[in-house]
């Protein structure tokens, strides 16, 4: 039987490739594809001697570093479902996925693994093993004595990779089900529609806990044999320091508006490049034009879900229109309107999509897996598109109350619910206003009862200790009721006009 384990494919790659080197980092330190190999190889036995089994998830919640590439490389190998986590997310986020996906393993920073550790045991985990900032830890001590020759496991096409947590428009997560397929068969086509080829050089900073850091960026370099340039985090003027030795950089808006306000970026430290991609969030036109004008390069924009990984891209070789996310990939699309028919081109409806892409169902939620499914097969991404007269699709908006500051999804719902909670406050509401540098931001509207005397910073703190920082809000506004409809549905327009100071 054919092995359809993604790793076979990044296999052949790098025996191929041998010693030269698959990570470079801006200390100078490198690792070869044989060293990347023989690690993963070491991790891989050491994680099925813990007694984890193919099916088993491994939940890892640690920093950037070659060693966390690695530890997910081995998961692949032995069978095991890769879930990372946002190093951002606090304990009582981690709990909810614990609990909800029960891993065998959980991976964490060594000073998480106490405050962490009732928490797994409550979830059922059996072994809690530590990844640091420098790549070090008890993951890495134990794995030390293992050999390096590991047999990849076979894996169906349609055996479970990776489990990624989208937030929920009710607010609870979903664990989107990523097969070996859906991986290897988005990768393929990335590759080959962005011209990636072995000489390339692919500048990475981008988290590695989401698609596109993960998925997007770091399997073009896989199945390409690539060097890849990886800084800790994203920062402009490391990037721009390094930008000389690459040929292809991926990034969310925000990182193109940062480079953009930086003197030092120029068409002379460009002048390697071949491809500059953006998306998870809607690039603006005056970024894009920005872009070209200071570097030469006009930015590639895709767009996609963690369900799906890419779904349409502007081409690599064709005009590259601001504003717009293209043409489909290789996945079957149509725009849906409110009565559940096609719309014509040129109106708004929500894109469906079915493909070899399109992720197996939410873990153990297999009534929402069959909501956001049609009968016949396509899945409902509730982006609004509008298809534009040279057959460009521009995405116009969302059906799902969610807010993107910087990449990151933020669904309102969370932080309602959970400001509802708060000691004095009656209800809240929130939205998304514009932002300049993390494109939106998170505002929240909340009514007192009266009871207690609250100002802005008490509501943030009560966020900010609960939940992931990109989830505080930015701003909070103190109203005395909330506007609602004749059918008593909170008019979240009118609260971004507000929050803009445009009523
Ligand atoms: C950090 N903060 C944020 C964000 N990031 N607030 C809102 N939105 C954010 N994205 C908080 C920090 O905690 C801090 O709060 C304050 O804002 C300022 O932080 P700063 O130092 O400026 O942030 P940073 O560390 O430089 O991070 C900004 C960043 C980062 C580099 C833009 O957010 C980032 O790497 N984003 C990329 C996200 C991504 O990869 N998305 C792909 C999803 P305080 O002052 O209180 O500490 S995959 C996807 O969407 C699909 C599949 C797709 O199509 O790709
Ligand atoms: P996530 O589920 O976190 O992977 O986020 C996926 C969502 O990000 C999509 O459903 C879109 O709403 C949004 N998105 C991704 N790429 C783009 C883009 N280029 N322009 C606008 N929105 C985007």
């Amino acid at each position: 039987m054919e092995n359809n384990n993604l790793y076979a494919l990044f296999d052949t790659k790098f025996t191929a490739r041998g010693d030269q080197t698959a990570f470079e980092l801006p200390s100078g330190k490198s690792y070869s594809f044989s060293e990347i190999s023989a690690a993963s190889g070491r991790f891989a036995n050491f994680l099925t001697e813990t007694g984890a089994k193919p099916g088993d998830r491994v939940a890892v919640q640690v920093h950037k570093t070659v060693e966390a590439v690695i530890l997910y490389l081995a998961c692949l190998r032995a069978g095991l479902v890769y879930l990372p986590l946002n190093t951002a997310y606090k304990s009582a986020e981690i709990e909810y996925f614990l609990t909800d996906a029960s891993p065998s393993i959980l991976v964490c920073d060594p000073k998480d693994e106490q405050p962490l550790s009732a928490i797994a045991s409550e979830a059922g985990v059996d072994t809690i093993l530590t990844l640091d900032k420098a790549g070090l830890g008890s993951l890495i001590e134990k794995a030390e004595s293992y050999p390096e020759y590991f047999e990849t496991v076979s894996r169906a096409s349609d055996d479970l990779a990776a489990i990624l947590y989208t937030s929920g428009t009710t607010g609870r997560s979903k664990g989107a089900m990523l097969t070996h397929n859906n991986l290897s068969s988005n990768a393929k086509t990335l590759v080959k529609g962005w011209a990636f080829e072995q000489k390339d050089v692919l500048l990475h900073a981008l988290p590695i806990f989401h698609v596109h850091g993960l998925f997007v960026a770091l399997h073009c370099a896989f199945l390409s044999g690539n060097k890849v340039i990886f800084l800790d985090k994203f920062d402009a003027d490391t990037v721009i320091e390094q930008l000389p030795k690459a040929s292809v950089f991926m990034g969310v808006p925000t990182f193109y508006t940062r480079l953009l306000d930086s003197e030092k970026l120029n068409k002379q430290s460009c002048k390697n490049m071949r491809l500059f991609t953006a998306g998870s969030a809607p690039l603006l036109e005056e970024t894009f034009n920005d872009f070209t004008r200071k570097t030469g390069h006009v930015i590639l924009e895709r767009y996609g879900m963690s369900e799906a990984g890419m779904i349409t891209s502007n081409p690599y070789a064709g005009d590259r229109i601001a504003g717009s996310v293209g043409f489909p990939l290789d996945n079957d699309v149509r725009v849906v309107g409110e009565d559940g028919k096609v719309v014509a081109d040129g109106e708004i409806g929500i894109l469906e999509i079915k493909g070899p892409n399109v992720f197996k169902g939410y873990w153990q939620m297999p009534e929402k897996t069959a909501s956001e499914f049609r009968d016949d097969g396509y899945f409902i991404t509730g982006d609004m598109i509008r298809k534009d007269d040279r057959g460009y699709y521009r995405i116009v908006g969302r059906s799902k109350d969610l807010i993107i500051s910087g990449g990151y999804n933020v669904y309102p719902k969370e932080i309602e619910s959970y400001l509802d909670e708060m000691p004095g406050i009656l209800e809240s509401a929130v939205v998304g206003r514009p932002h300049p540098d993390f494109g939106e931001a998170v505002v929240a509207f909340v009514i007192t009862d009266g009871t207690e005397r609250i100002v802005e910073a008490d509501v943030v703190d009560f966020v900010k200790n609960k939940l992931a920082n990109f989830k505080v809000p930015k701003q909070v506004f103190f109203l005395s009721e909330l506007p609602r409809n004749t059918m008593g549905k909170v008019q979240k327009n009118e609260l971004r006009n507000l929050a803009e100071g445009r009523s």
